[in-house]
């Protein structure tokens, strides 16, 4: 008796075969793995460019301010002159009656303001402080006691409680402008 041979059947091209587990489970991992650094490399651009934002936002927020100071007399031009803002000059409570550089001393804002209390667009979290001191003119990185002809303007920036911008500058009282007196 003969036995019956199984006949093998040949097909070209082979007949395409699923993946295994193994490999589905690689695929899913190798995808997860691409996927999160993919997205961590989204978090770290988005985070330099807003970092970069706030950066020149408070370089801008930061001289806007200084250079109203540097504009303004060394001294008071009208009262009798003190340092830091003179008699009634505070009385609205914004930059409005300061007229001289030291009036600024001790100035605080949060949010940023123009002159006349204006809160600036875009400026929540954002605060500005101010310190004038004299300096010492032969050495303007040392403080002085007296007035000596230099005061030195440092204006701070902050967002969010972090410092973000310092700006300072030395004005001296060589260049002391004076209102116009009428007759
Ligand atoms: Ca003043
Ligand atoms: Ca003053």
């Amino acid at each position: 008796m003969r036995r019956g041979r199984r006949q093998r059947t040949w097909t070209w091209p082979p007949a395409p075969r699923g993946f295994s587990l193994l490999e589905v489970v690689i695929s899913l991992f190798l995808v997860g793995t691409i996927m999160v650094v993919a997205l961590e490399a989204l978090t770290a651009a988005t985070t330099g460019r807003a970092r970069a934002g706030n950066s020149a936002q408070a370089c801008l927020l930061a001289h806007a301010l200084l250079q109203e100071i540097i504009d303004k007399p060394y001294l008071e031009p009208d009262d009798t002159a003190a340092f830091g803002p003179e008699t009634g000059e505070t009385a609205t409570g914004t930059r409005a009656g300061f007229d001289d550089v030291d009036d600024y001393d001790n100035w605080s804002e949060s949010p940023p303001e123009t002159r006349d209390g204006t809160d600036l667009p875009l400026s929540t979290d954002w605060t500005r402080k101010v310190a004038v001191q004299w300096v010492q003119p032969n050495n303007i990185t040392v403080n002085s006691p007296k007035d000596g002809g230099l005061k030195q303007v440092l204006v701070t920036v902050e967002y969010k409680g972090v410092v973000l911008s310092q700006v300072s500058m030395v004005v001296t009282k060589s260049r002391q402008v004076l209102p116009a007196k009428g007759p």
